[in-house]
């Protein structure tokens, strides 16, 4: 593996600037990968698709390739074409933003580059709880479950959304804020951790609103039935 961990990548990135000029990288994630779709719509959204394989990964088999390339066993995982591996979806976001100029997804600096920032850890914290509520039903037997944890994690989900519907964040100029809010409602219908849409109106014409200026929103939809 490449950068992290060895030093050749690093070197380049910092000197020559040929880091930017991997023709095809390979994209570890499954379509129903939240996080993985954080980075298929940015993709789809800067016009790089011709740059990226999606090479499907599992993170539950011990023999998938994916546990050399990311120690984490975690997907997203970018490997670009000298085999340098690149997690995780935050880096990637930031990698494919400065491959498309710098300043398109990921404001350049100031207030709304912290501001779409910490929209974003927010969306993927939501993500982050949905995730451990999935978990806990897949790693546990039943009567191994704890309701104190899956309630410690659904209360994250709902303080964030009621955060979140008080003041919806902006759609445009769109962010990877923006952008990973849009992937947690997505996880959250799929996985049905909870019914937002009962309660959360303004978020719910957030939703709608995002997916009719977002067209990377509906195209990276996990095919009916994963
Ligand atoms: N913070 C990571 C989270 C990635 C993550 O948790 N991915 C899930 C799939 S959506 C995964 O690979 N889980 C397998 C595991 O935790 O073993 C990111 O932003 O990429």
């Amino acid at each position: 593996m490449g950068w992290p961990g060895g030093g050749a990548g690093r070197r380049r990135f910092r000197g020559s600037g040929t880091w930017f000029n991997h023709m095809t990288m390979i994209l570890r994630s499954t379509l129903t990968s939240p996080f993985g779709r954080k980075v298929r719509m940015a993709i789809h959204i800067l016009g790089l698709e011709g740059r990226f394989e999606i090479v499907p990964a599992s993170s539950a088999d011990p023999d998938d390739t994916l546990r050399q390339q990311n120690p984490l066993g975690k997907m997203p995982t970018l490997i670009l074409d000298d085999g340098t591996a690149m997690f995780d979806s935050r880096v990637i976001l930031d990698y494919i933003d400065a491959l498309a100029g710098g300043g398109r997804l990921i404001p350049a600096k100031g207030e709304a580059r912290h501001r779409a920032l910490t929209l974003a850890a927010l969306a993927d914290g939501i993500i982050d709880a949905a995730l451990l509520i999935t978990y806990e039903a897949r790693f546990r037997p039943e009567d191994a479950r704890s309701e104190t944890f899956l309630a410690h994690q659904r209360d994250k989900i709902v303080r964030a959304l009621v955060r979140l519907e008080a003041d919806p964040p902006a759609i445009e100029p769109l962010t990877v804020g923006a952008i990973g809010l849009a992937c947690a409602f997505g996880y959250l219908d799929w996985r049905q951790a909870l019914d937002w849409r009962a309660d959360y109106p303004a978020l719910l014409d957030w939703h709608r609103r995002f997916a009719a200026a977002v067209p990377a929103f509906a195209a990276t939809e996990a095919p009916k039935g994963q």
